[in-house]
């Protein structure tokens, strides 16, 4: 049944809880044939909106990945997923390329992520953004019930608060933010600034993964519209004062469904796993391990670099130490992405090269996704994880490293640009700017005492497993449901 007739089916106007999100969560499988069949891509959204999304009339909008004009027949995802149903929105190749990997992923993405590239200002990638937001807004409009709430998702739809705003007045809309917001002078660069603000403004509640991302954004609204905040010490975040919704801006970081990745690490199913997984890599005495997409944002040639310089200076032996990078395929479609993937490769080669004896190579690596719990097999049987993001709204996998550390084992080399080091302090944290740093922390973290990093391991563990998912979902739903009478 297609996506609109199945909401004609729960009636038009009648779902009271809406996520809008760039993807749906669902995958597209094409057989041999042609024909087009669908996974459920299990995410942290997915299981962080589960309970959520649970016993309501839920609906989840947005695009299926697949262009609408790729294909002969019309592609229909599926009309329902568990216990929530699915709008699509369907895009088109051009606004995919537009809209997408145009807007979205080289203005955008490289603007909040301190520029690590340049950012691209076009007017017809922006135009796309525009019109693709409106079709979320629209669909959202449609199927909402009176007073309903929606939660937007992502720098993908940041005019869609506004738009919908417009369209439904009654609705209670939060928005989050999942990559960092930047400070003003790198903000204020982008030629539609103020209208990504206003459409922001649009929300009851604006969140961002940290502090720092919520006081950004107050600080570019007060410089481009001339509003004041409060900043309310009681239930937290700073209130838009000049908004006559009172819009609240708060930190919300985002987490993991703690319980269960322990759990399954702590099964011998994985536990056996991550032991065969250290045979195979030669039974080495330390197993350094970096797990990413590939993203310029997350300095995976700075510890690649840090890891072959530590091998030249004879720092760490080439015998007894392996280093793994898992490579996630990712925006294969963008220029910079290609570049960064041949750069990658290229060294990744020249280590092979200086350093392999037949059958012994330090440096390995793969450009592929692995299932969920083989990597959680990979996360215990690491020694030393490594995280250097140049900038990173939180990063999952540092999270899922030490939730996956049962015995209290293992050593999280973490980035300080990365919105996990506020909540993991006893993370070794470095400068991946400094090649230098990196080079001495991994030798720090892999030198420490047994003791010593145990007592972190499980700080951070006693942490997260307070702080997980459910509770950052909890956390903004009850603030948006307080933000007004
Ligand atoms: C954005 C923000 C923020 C990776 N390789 C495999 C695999 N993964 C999974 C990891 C993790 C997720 O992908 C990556 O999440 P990150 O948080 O590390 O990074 P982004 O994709 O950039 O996410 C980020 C996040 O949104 C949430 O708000 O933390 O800052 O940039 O869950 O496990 N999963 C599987 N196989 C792989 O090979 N199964």
């Amino acid at each position: 049944m297609a996506a609109d007739q199945e909401m004609q089916h729960i009636g038009a106007e009648a779902a009271s809880f809406i996520v809008v999100a760039n993807r749906l969560p669902i995958d597209a499988v094409v057989e041999d044939d042609g024909q087009v069949d669908w996974t459920e891509a299990p995410g942290g959204l997915v299981s962080a909106l589960a309970p959520v999304l649970h016993g309501r009339e839920a609906v989840w909008i947005g695009w299926s990945g697949v262009a609408a004009d790729t294909h002969s027949d019309p592609v229909v995802p599926p009309a329902k997923m568990g216990s929530y149903h699915l709008v699509d929105v369907p895009l088109s190749t051009d606004m995919v390329q537009l809209y997408y990997e145009g807007f979205s992923n080289s203005t955008l993405w490289p603007l909040y992520h301190d520029r690590i590239v340049a950012p691209e200002y076009h007017r017809d990638t922006w135009n796309s953004y525009v019109d693709v937001n409106l079709q979320f807004a629209e669909k959202a409009a449609e199927v909402a019930a009176p007073g309903a709430i929606v939660w937007v998702h992502d720098y993908q739809l940041q005019l869609v608060p506004s738009m919908l705003r417009a369209l439904r007045p009654d609705l209670r809309i939060g928005f989050y933010l999942h990559i960092p917001f930047p400070p003003a002078e790198l903000f204020l660069q982008l030629p539609w600034r103020q209208r990504i603000v206003e459409g922001l403004l649009g929300a009851d509640l604006v969140g961002f993964q940290t502090p720092f991302g919520a006081s950004n954004f107050c600080e570019v609204t007060s410089l481009l519209l001339g509003h004041d905040f409060d900043f309310d010490a009681n239930d937290g975040g700073w209130i838009d004062v000049a908004s006559p919704r009172r819009v609240q801006v708060d930190a919300f970081p985002i987490s993991i469904d703690v319980a269960s990745l322990s759990e399954l690490a702590a099964t011998p199913r994985v536990q056996a796993r991550a032991k065969q997984i250290r045979h195979e890599l030669g039974d080495p005495q330390h197993f350094l391990l970096g797990v990413d997409r590939m993203d310029y944002t997350k300095g995976i040639h700075v510890r690649l670099r840090a890891f072959v310089e530590l091998l030249e200076d004879r720092m760490l032996d080439p015998a007894t130490t392996v280093m793994l990078q898992i490579a996630t395929p990712s925006r294969e479609q963008v220029e910079e992405y290609q570049k960064l993937r041949e750069e990658i490769e290229l060294l990744v080669g020249r280590a092979a090269g200086a350093f392999g004896e037949i059958g012994e190579v330090p440096l390995r690596y793969m450009y592929s996704g692995l299932p969920h719990e083989e990597l959680a097999a990979f996360y215990v049987a690491a020694d030393v994880m490594l995280v250097t993001p140049f900038r990173d709204g939180m990063n999952l996998v540092a999270k899922e490293y030490v939730a996956c550390q049962v015995d209290d084992n293992g050593s999280l080399v973490l980035s300080e640009f990365a919105g996990a080091a506020l909540e993991l302090p006893q993370a070794w944290l470095v400068n991946p700017h400094s090649l230098e740093s990196v080079k001495e922390t991994i030798m720090t973290a892999i030198g420490t005492t047994p003791d010593d990093r145990r007592r972190r391991m499980a700080a951070m563990r006693a942490y997260l497993s307070e702080h997980d998912v459910a509770r950052w979902a909890r956390e903004f739903l009850e603030a948006l449901e307080d933000t007004r009478p």
